[in-house]
């Protein structure tokens, strides 16, 4: 399939289009994709990109080598940071989490070594996680006197439970990929050289539904877990009635009835 590189000029994420999916991967090997002001503004960039174009229908977050997804926030840009600037500028790292965890389009973290401190939390802000079997993971932000500040404290108890995401936390320490899955931080663990391919295949089996569906029960579940269950229902079925009303329901279903394979349009 032919790729396109991207117009976007970015000197810390590689960004790349094949076919229906884009390609995110955090660049900085040498300091194990550590996640600097620039590279949050460049993934900003990247990612609305893939928002705002049509012919992408899902995106893979990956990092760059064999040895990291992200090692954490680049410690030597945070040490000289005051309080003020650092308070700024975590917000607008959540509001890359933001961006991401609700694109509108599945964003499937493939986590290809250490994914620490904002590098987990990155991962936490995507729809689905697989890790490769050298993937690890941690919250180590208590070690530098600091504590998680992209989403760590909010997306961690909901992904994995308070007690685990607090012990996490508060200890510091780092968990093998058997642990991440065990306790629900990552959905699959696969062999290195197939951690790309199969995010590839998961995203192909969830274009091959309806673009409305896809993305209305990625809103449902992430607003409906922002509030309760009954506002979270309401939620849901007024998005059921706006799906109701496309006409990919309405392809879906004669498909189905014709005994014949649906051709969705988004519409
Ligand atoms: N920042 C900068 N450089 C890093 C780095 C990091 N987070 N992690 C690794 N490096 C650099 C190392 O300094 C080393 O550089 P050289 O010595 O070669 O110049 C190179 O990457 C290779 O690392 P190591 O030699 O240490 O490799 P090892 O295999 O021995 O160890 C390790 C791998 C991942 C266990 C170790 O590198 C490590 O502990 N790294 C730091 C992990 C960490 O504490 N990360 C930060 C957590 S705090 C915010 C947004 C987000 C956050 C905060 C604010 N705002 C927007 C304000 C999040 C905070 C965090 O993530």
């Amino acid at each position: 399939m032919a790729s396109t590189a991207s117009a976007l000029q970015l000197q810390n994420v590689l960004y790349e289009k094949k076919g229906p999916i884009a390609y995110v991967t955090l660049d900085r090997p040498k300091v194990l994709n550590a996640l600097s002001q620039a590279v949050f503004s460049e993934l900003k960039a990247a990612f609305e990109d893939a928002r705002d174009d049509s012919s992408v229908r899902g995106v893979v977050l990956t990092g760059s080598g064999d040895k990291a997804f992200a090692a954490g926030a680049d410690i030597a840009e945070m040490s000289t940071s005051t309080g003020v600037q650092a308070e700024e500028s975590t917000r607008h790292a959540q509001a890359v989490t933001e961006l991401i965890e609700n694109l509108g389009k599945p964003v499937i973290a493939a986590v290809n070594g250490f994914a620490l401190g904002g590098g987990c939390e990155l991962a936490m802000a995507c729809t689905i996680r697989i890790a490769s079997e050298n993937a690890k993971f941690g919250q180590p932000e208590v070690k530098l006197g600091i504590m998680p500040g992209a989403g760590g404290t909010q997306r961690l108890p909901r992904l994995i439970g308070k007690g685990r995401a607090l012990q996490l936390i508060l200890t510091g320490e780092m968990i093998n990929v058997q642990e991440a899955y065990r306790i629900g931080l990552v959905n699959e663990v696969v062999p290195l050289a197939n951690l790309i391919p199969r995010a590839e295949a998961i995203l192909n089996q969830i274009n091959s539904h309806a673009p409305l569906g896809v993305k209305f029960s990625i809103d449902a579940v992430n607003k409906g877990l922002d509030g309760s269950v009954s506002e979270g229902l309401l939620i849901e079925a007024s998005l059921f009635g706006i799906c109701s009303g496309s006409e990919d329901k309405k392809e879906g279903t004669s498909a189905f009835l014709a005994k014949r394979a649906p051709q969705f349009q988004g519409r």
